[in-house]
């Protein structure tokens, strides 16, 4: 009974972040006069076309531990969602994983054209570090030159980037669960570990703290990336919003693959388990985070 009072009242705030954070995003992705309207319209649909808003959540829900104000915990959000969809419209064109179908939407390539959603994800990226280095998302500029660098390494070629490369170059490699996890810790974990840890730079709540958020982070994100390898073997396309079987049609390595279905599923517990135990210091402030963790275990979409 408690559990499911309290994924409802996960999924109200999730709902209620979801909301602020969008209206945030509008404002910052206003559409210009002028031929160049066509890049922000793209950029405007890559970002407010639905979406979990993990990321955001996470940012909001780590920000709060700390007292710091939600509305610069928004603005990192806001920075986060757009470095994240734009990865998400570079890895549906044709040349990356060739998708028609995102947030049961057209993907951004579909809805406008390949070259439009090149730069579309470009433009995502270069505005979220504006919106990092703007002194609206905080008044201490060492601050906000910490949320810039740790961003920067986290989507770049040491995180996000390099995850992708890894993720292609992958069919010439042999498939263990070390290269798997080495690969998805780049790939999606760096950003949603950054997203755990941000509350806690915005709060310059010190090294100990970050450290121990990041390191959640990283095994909720891992749990996450086992559990959307699940959902591609026993989700459902309608919920998804996206095409499923898709790994085992492209004979891709994935943790079902490797440890089947039972040992995935018992693998992402042990993420889940090992991830809440880490926050033992922060008492019930935490709460929210160990939300999520129910939440990655048993999410649908
Ligand atoms: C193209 C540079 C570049 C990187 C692409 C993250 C990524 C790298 C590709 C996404 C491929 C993918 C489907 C990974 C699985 C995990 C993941 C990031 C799923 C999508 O994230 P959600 O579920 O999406 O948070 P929503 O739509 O809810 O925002």
């Amino acid at each position: 009974m408690s559990e499911v009072m309290t994924s409802d009242l996960l999924s109200v705030a999730m709902a209620a972040a979801a909301e602020q954070l969008e209206s945030v995003i509008d404002s910052l992705i206003a559409v210009p006069p002028g031929p160049e309207a066509r890049v922000f319209e793209a950029m405007r649909y890559g970002t407010l076309n639905g979406g979990k808003r993990l990321r955001p959540f996470l940012v909001l829900s780590g920000a709060r531990l700390f007292d710091v104000p939600d509305a610069l915990a928004l603005r990192v959000g806001a920075a986060l969602e757009m470095i994240h969809s734009y990865s998400l419209i570079h890895d549906d064109l044709p040349a990356m994983d060739d998708d028609d179908l995102r947030r049961g939407n057209p993907s951004c390539h579909i809805e406008f054209d390949d070259a439009t959603a090149i730069l579309a994800g470009d433009g995502l990226l270069t505005l979220a570090f504006e919106v990092l280095a703007d002194p609206a998302t905080h008044p201490d500029a060492e601050i906000r030159c910490t949320l810039a660098t740790s961003f920067a390494r986290a989507a770049g070629a040491a995180g996000m980037v390099g995850g992708q490369m890894i993720d292609l170059e992958a069919e010439k490699l042999e498939a263990t669960p070390e290269l798997i996890t080495r690969l998805e810790n780049m790939k999606t974990g760096a950003l949603i570990s950054l997203s755990c840890e941000s509350g806690a730079i915005l709060g310059d709540a010190g090294a100990d703290a970050r450290a121990i958020l990041r390191d959640f982070g990283y095994d909720l994100g891992l749990a996450f990336q086992v559990t959307d390898d699940l959902l591609d073997v026993e989700g459902d396309e309608a919920n998804l919003g996206k095409k499923v079987g898709k790994d085992a049609a492209a004979g891709k390595a994935t943790f079902v693959s490797l440890l089947g279905v039972e040992g995935a599923r018992r693998e992402a517990r042990m993420l889940v388990d090992r991830a809440i135990a880490r926050l033992e210091g922060f008492g019930k402030d935490a709460d929210a985070f160990r939300q999520m963790g129910y939440f990655v275990l048993e999410r649908r979409n």
